[in-house]
Order: structure tokens, then sequence, then C-alpha cells
């Protein structure tokens, strides 16, 4: 995980990171093992598709949704990270806010921590500092609870921008070296359709912060609010605005389209 960030910096790459969802009632009635191999096979088709990165993740961070116990959460996510390392050799990011469960994960073989509640959790610095795991701190405004019903800002931009920059102080001052750390404007989270606009337009912005740009654009609901598309017909708008935000000089993407993520990021990465 860390070349990957070194090439990002010293050559300008870009990587794609395959979401990995390990929800329990994706096969209701498939024991913990076809679910496990299921989440496997699917980690290794996106890595075979182009993705560099797996994040795993339970659901607990998606908006709306309500929490999930430690427990449960080291249940459906563990043993999928100790398989996929049986079976492979990449990245495997952990998608969570609690630090028990990104211990737990680091142990099990995962490589680098994304949080959206950027670290902020009590002892989520100090596992990661420890660890020396790279990190993604992402920007949300309230919690996934109610964070969508009603945001405000002055400045979308500028005031995300100030909160990474302070979320990256923050993790630097617990230990985590600087050059393990990824910001993401956590589009959608706490955010307007228009606020999500004005910060894919103003990925140069944050570009302009001292550590690689991650973006997950992928399937959001603002493509359903720009064009009153469900959630299984949104890839071409995903993919292009994955264009836009390399364009800007993003470098890594969250996405659950791959294959063609990884050939459009390669048309723009020919003529760059
Ligand atoms: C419903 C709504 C289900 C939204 C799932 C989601 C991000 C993330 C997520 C992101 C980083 C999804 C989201 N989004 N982590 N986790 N950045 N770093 O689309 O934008 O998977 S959850």
């Amino acid at each position: 995980m860390l070349s990957i960030l070194e090439d990002i910096k010293r050559t300008g790459s870009w990587a794609v990171m395959g979401i990995l969802n390990v929800t329990p009632d994706s096969f209701s009635d498939g024991g913990r093992y076809d679910r496990c191999d299921a989440a496997v096979e699917h980690a290794l088709s996106m890595q075979a598709a182009g993705a560099r990165i797996i994040d795993i993740g339970g659901e607990s961070t998606r908006p709306g949704a309500e929490p999930v116990t430690v427990q449960h959460e080291l249940k459906r996510v563990v043993p999928v990270i100790e398989a996929l390392r049986r079976q492979s050799d990449i990245a495997i990011s952990i998608d969570s806010m609690k630090p028990e469960v990104m211990q737990a994960a680091i142990d099990a073989g995962a490589d680098m921590v994304n949080d959206v509640n950027a670290l902020q959790a009590q002892g989520a610095v100090e596992v990661c500092a420890r660890a020396g795991v790279p990190v993604c701190l992402m920007h949300k405004q309230g919690t996934p609870q109610t964070m969508q019903d009603d945001p405000q800002y002055r400045d979308v931009v500028e005031e995300v921008a100030v909160f990474l920059q302070q979320a990256a102080d923050r993790c630097i001052e617990g230990g985590i070296a600087a050059d393990r750390i990824m910001v993401d404007p956590g589009f959608g989270f706490g955010k307007t359709l228009e606020n999500n606009l004005s910060l894919l337009k103003g990925t140069d912005r944050l570009c302009r912060l001292p550590y690689p740009v991650l973006v997950g654009v992928s399937r959001k609901s603002m493509f359903g609010m720009l064009l009153g598309r469900e959630v299984d017909d949104r890839m071409v708008a995903s993919v292009t605005a994955a264009v836009i935000a390399y364009q800007k000089g993003a470098r890594l993407f969250r996405v659950h389209d791959v294959a063609e993520t990884c050939d459009a990021l390669k048309v723009c990465a020919a003529v760059s």
C-alpha cells in the first residue's frame, strides 16, 4: 500500500480501490462460508479487472444506516480479510470507524484504514499510528443517521479543505507519518446535490493539500438526483465524475465498476 502512495506522489500514477460490501443479508440463507467465499471471489474479480486496493466494510457507515456493534462488524469483516489475504497479496483496506475493528482487521492482514469519520473516535489515531498503516481521512457533516437532513455550508470546498487539513494535523500529532495520509471530500456525506457538484468542480483545491486525494462517487445518489437514474444505472455518470476528478488532480478512486473506471483512467493518464 505504501508503494502505491509513493508511486502516486513520485510519478502521478493512479489507483482504483474496489468496493467490497460485507453485509449480512446479501445471501440470506447462505452459511458463513458461502458468504465469505462469494466476497473473496468478488474481490479477486475486481483485482483481475485492475483494482490495486480492496476496501472491505460492514454497513455501519452508510448514510441513514443504524450503528452496528463491534462484535457484528468483526464477525462480518475479519473472516473475509483472512481469506482474501491467504489468496492474494492485493492491498486490503478496512472501512470502519471503530478502533477495535481497525486493530482486528490489521491483525487479520489489512494494509490500510479507510475511516469516513477521519479517525475522530477515541483511540483510532493511536491504533493506526502504532500499526504504521496508511489512512484515508474522509469529511462528513453530521452522523450517518441524520447527515442528509439539512446540510449547511458557507463555502463547502473551503470548509472541507480546512477540515481535512486539521484532521491530517491531528493524525500527524498522534504519530501517523504524513506520507501515510490520504484525504477524501466524502461525496454524499452531509452534502446536497449542489454541495457534491461544488466539491467535484473544486477537486483541484483539495489537491493542493499535501496529501493524495481519494474520491468516492461511484453510483451515488447525486447521480440519481441529477439524472433520475436508479443505482444500477449510474455507471457512466460515475466514470465521468472519476475522469473529471482525475483531471483536477485526484489519484485514488473508490468504485464498484472497476474495469470501466480503469479503462477511462488509462485514457486520461495517456494524455496527461
Ligand atoms: C449507501 C450510500 C451505501 C452510500 C453506501 C454508500 C465512501 C466511503 C462510503 C467515500 C470513502 C458507498 C457509500 N462512501 N469511504 N464509504 N469515501 N473513503 O458508496 O466516498 O459505498 S459508503
